[in-house]
């Protein structure tokens, strides 16, 4: 989708008019189209002129800028503007915290042009007698500018995954594809990629390569061969398409799923029993006679294994389960029976009730629980004790009238910087669920933060800590947060943790996941969806679950209706 593209530059235009001093009502208005084509669920490349316009926030001139983007690939508007401030500038934004006023400021004070000279003067520490910088910004700069160097070349998960399925949906449609698969750390859901490994099979591998390095996605071909093509997408990352014989396909999507670590580790049991295993094939080294890889199946079967599901091969044990098997039976999106943490316009959400309802329905879900902001986010609309109590009301008397479909009436509750609740028991009490979560204070100690957590946690009627370490992946670091001590808590308390499955969060991480399925702590797999679309990301948050060997039973949201409210009433000093 061109869509991603469009935002993307849509938000570089309001970053350059930020940093020039423009007009706040034109900035405010490019921000407010790239979120809008950002949650369009259709290709904008698809839409004509006239049905652009319809769309929120995009008028007659913004619908002509899209619009000639769809057909030039560029933006005449977009790179005149960039040539009025150094580029580098523009990439200081993504140092997290700092903003355009301020690079403004390091622009026309110290002449600082990019992240180097950033970087460089606050080493040096001459940043601090400028207007609103202090010693602490200084180092949180620095702390910034090592995040983002530590992300380049990796791209999300998130950002990756949706160019990836354009270009399959694309060679579907055009290329006389036989088999294909994605492969690579995209297949085993890493939450950063760094390049897209795709494996087909083809009667016409040149017709393939053909029209691969001819898609609209491709900026540049870096190599073409009847094997193996690799490309640049105009998103800058790398996708290696490789077209191999029909019956070396099991092996060539083996290998090329790797881990590397894991395959490592199936070579050496491959050559203790006298055996081969490469790209092409599992192979008797005395006789060269092949055993398989038509599937991927075989190489596991000939190593005496039961399959090993992509997720997990990263040689952190999945072996030692299959050969002894005790391969984790892993969750799947057919086990979710609703989603726990969902946004209205009532606080920053788009849509009402009644639109989530149907959408969550044709999902096929039992349920979903409303989840909007509590009055201590007033950034995003947070609800007054009246307005959560109102929306309970109507929320029960929507219950009444719904079939085979239930709401949860909740509420996401922000844990205040000094730990406390922002609504009161008696509030709490009354709704059905309640998510805690952070949203300020992030600069708080380790030890402070923990103790916010884990006093949330003991409130007998926080169900759910959701987004627990509030990173962004490849945008901002995570909070400072001992997760040990907030699993033991968790455990202890009897509060489940989420895995919020927005795609930029992951959050719990796969690492941190396998940890609480071990401590037996409970899981909650969320979209935290806002505007529709996002209901989808679920995929995302099953795949983190399956990262981190969580099964069924581990997670809250695999629950029935029943069992699940009797699971929430039964916390520790539930009333
Ligand atoms: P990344 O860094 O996100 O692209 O991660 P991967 O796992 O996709 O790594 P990549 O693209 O370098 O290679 C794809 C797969 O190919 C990898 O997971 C395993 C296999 N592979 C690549 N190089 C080697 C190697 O030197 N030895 C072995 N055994 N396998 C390799
Ligand atoms: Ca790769
Ligand atoms: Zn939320």
């Amino acid at each position: 989708m061109r869509n991603q593209e469009v935002a993307r530059i849509f938000n570089d235009i309001a970053d350059i008019l930020e940093i020039k001093g423009d007009n706040p009502f034109r900035i405010r208005a490019y921000r407010r189209a790239a979120q809008n084509v950002d949650g369009l669920a259709k290709d904008v490349a698809e839409i004509s002129p006239e049905e652009l316009q319809k769309i929120p926030g995009i008028g007659a001139d913004l619908a002509g800028k899209v619009h000639e983007y769809v057909e030039t690939g560029g933006m005449k508007f977009y790179d005149e503007l960039k040539k009025e401030v150094p580029s580098g500038l523009v990439n200081i934004l993504s140092v997290p915290g700092l903003g355009p006023k301020t690079a403004r400021l390091l622009y026309d004070k110290l002449h600082i042009k990019d992240v180097d000279d950033l970087e460089k003067y606050a080493k040096e520490g001459k940043l601090k007698g400028l207007p609103g910088i202090q010693a602490k910004t200084e180092e949180n700069i620095l702390k910034g500018i090592a995040m983002i160097r530590r992300h380049t070349g990796r791209f999300p998960l998130g950002r990756v995954l949706p160019v990836a399925e354009g270009i399959l949906e694309k060679l579907k449609e055009k290329a006389p594809v036989i088999k294909l698969s994605i492969a690579g750390s995209l297949r085993r859901w890493k939450e950063t990629i760094q390049d897209i490994d795709i494996l087909a099979t083809s009667k016409d591998p040149h017709k393939v390569m053909d029209v691969f390095v001819h898609l609209p996605q491709v900026k540049d071909v870096i190599m073409k061969g009847p094997t193996k093509s690799s490309i640049i997408t105009t998103e800058g990352t790398q996708v290696d398409l490789r077209v191999v014989e029909e019956a070396s396909f099991g092996a060539a999507l083996a290998y090329f799923t790797g881990s590397k670590e894991h395959n490592i580790r199936l070579r050496e049991m491959a050559v203790k029993k006298g055996l081969k295993i490469n790209e092409y094939g599992i192979f008797d080294v005395k006789t060269d006679r092949k055993l398989g890889g038509e599937h991927e199946e075989d190489v596991y079967q000939i190593l005496g294994m039961p399959y090993i599901p992509p997720e997990i091969r990263e040689d952190t044990g999945e072996i030692e389960a299959a050969l002894e098997g005790n391969l984790p039976k892993l969750i799947g999106m057919k086990d979710i029976k609703g989603d726990l943490h969902v946004h209205t316009k009532s606080s920053d959400g788009s849509h009402d009730i009644q639109e989530l309802i149907e959408a969550a329905k044709a999902r096929g879900y039992e349920y979903i629980a409303i989840t909007d902001h509590s009055k201590g986010l007033g950034v995003a609309g947070g609800l007054s004790v009246e307005q959560v109590l109102e929306q309970n009301r109507k929320i029960q008397a929507l219950n009444k009238k719904l079939r085979g479909f239930k709401l949860l009436s909740g509420t996401e509750m922000d844990i205040k910087s000094d730990g406390s609740p922002d609504f009161p028991d008696d509030v709490l009490k009354r709704l059905d669920i309640v998510i805690a979560s952070i949203h300020s204070g992030f600069r708080q100690s380790k030890e402070q933060i923990t103790k916010r957590i884990v006093s949330a946690m003991k409130n007998p009627y926080v169900s759910i800590i959701a987004h627990p370490t509030g990173r962004l992946i490849g945008e901002r670091d995570a909070y400072e947060v001992d997760l040990e001590e907030v699993l033991k808590a968790a455990k202890e308390t009897g509060t489940a943790i989420e895995i919020n499955a927005y795609p930029l969060r992951l959050d719990l991480s796969d690492m941190y996941v396998r940890k609480a399925k071990e401590m037996g702590v409970a899981l909650a797999i969320n979209t935290d969806t806002h505007v529709i679309y996002q209901f989808d990301f679920m995929t995302y948050g099953i795949g983190t679950a399956r990262r981190g060997w969580a099964g069924k039973k581990d997670v809250l949201n695999t629950l029935g209706y029943n069992a699940l409210m009797k699971r929430l009433k039964g916390k520790a000093g539930f009333p």
